[in-house]
């Protein structure tokens, strides 16, 4: 019998605007898996049998983004993986058009993209942000030099991909300048109205 495709939250924004936060508090109300692409490289970068640990290194502490091969088959394991749902949300990802093209070509018969949850962050909140979380997360791109390489390839690379999803009616941008639980009440309103 013909397996039911997954259902994909896609969740965008700038370097430190909130993705992993909100995406904690969705899980815990709505029971989606959370897969952060920026979590699933950097547990590669980690994993000494993995021949592209160096690689994912230079292109995170360069704030530029690792080319779809790795990124996708990362993805595609962990929901495979899965047995537990299938609906997931995608964190941090496609965040250029290389991603975009890996995920229609791999994954496009397998997931229907629901909705992309857009987190919306001023440049300067999203710096002071990541740079307070940098006092303890211990990520090689919590520094000056490294975040504003991030936000130079967010504008540049992830926006016009933000847009693509826009034309077909797909994003709904939520500010997150407020605190994360006034924040997830915005993220609640979409989530309650889809099935
Ligand atoms: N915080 C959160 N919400 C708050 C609120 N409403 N009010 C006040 N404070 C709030 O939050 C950041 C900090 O802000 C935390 O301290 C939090 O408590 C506080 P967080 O939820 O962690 O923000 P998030 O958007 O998840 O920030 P993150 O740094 O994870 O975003 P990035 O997009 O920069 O990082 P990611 O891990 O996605 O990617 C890292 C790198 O991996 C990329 O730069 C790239 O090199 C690589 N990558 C790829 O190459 N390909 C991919 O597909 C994905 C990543
Ligand atoms: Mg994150």
């Amino acid at each position: 019998a013909p397996t039911a495709k997954y259902n994909v939250l896609f969740v965008l924004g700038g370097p430190g605007a909130g993705k992993g936060t909100q995406c904690e508090k969705i899980v815990a109300k709505y029971g989606y898996v959370h897969l952060s692409a920026g979590d699933l490289l950097r547990a590669e970068r980690a994993d000494k049998t993995s021949k592209n640990g160096d690689l994912i290194e230079w292109y995170i502490t360069n704030g530029a983004i690792v080319p779809v091969e790795i990124t996708i088959e990362l993805i595609k394991n962990a929901m495979e993986n899965t047995t537990s749902t299938n609906s997931f949300l995608i964190d941090g990802f496609p965040r250029n058009k290389d991603n975009l093209d890996g995920w229609t070509k791999i994954m496009d018969d397998k997931a229907e993209v629901k909705q992309v949850l857009n987190f919306d962050l001023s440049e300067e909140e999203c710096l002071a942000r990541a740079m307070k979380r940098g006092e303890t997360s211990g990520r090689t791109d919590d520094n000056v030099e490294s975040f504003k390489k991030r936000f130079v390839t967010f504008k540049e690379s992830t926006q016009p991909i933000i847009d693509h999803f826009e034309v077909k009616n797909l994003v709904t941008t939520i500010s997150s300048v407020p605190g994360p639980d006034e924040v997830f009440v915005e993220v609640c309103k979409v989530l309650d109205n889809l099935q």
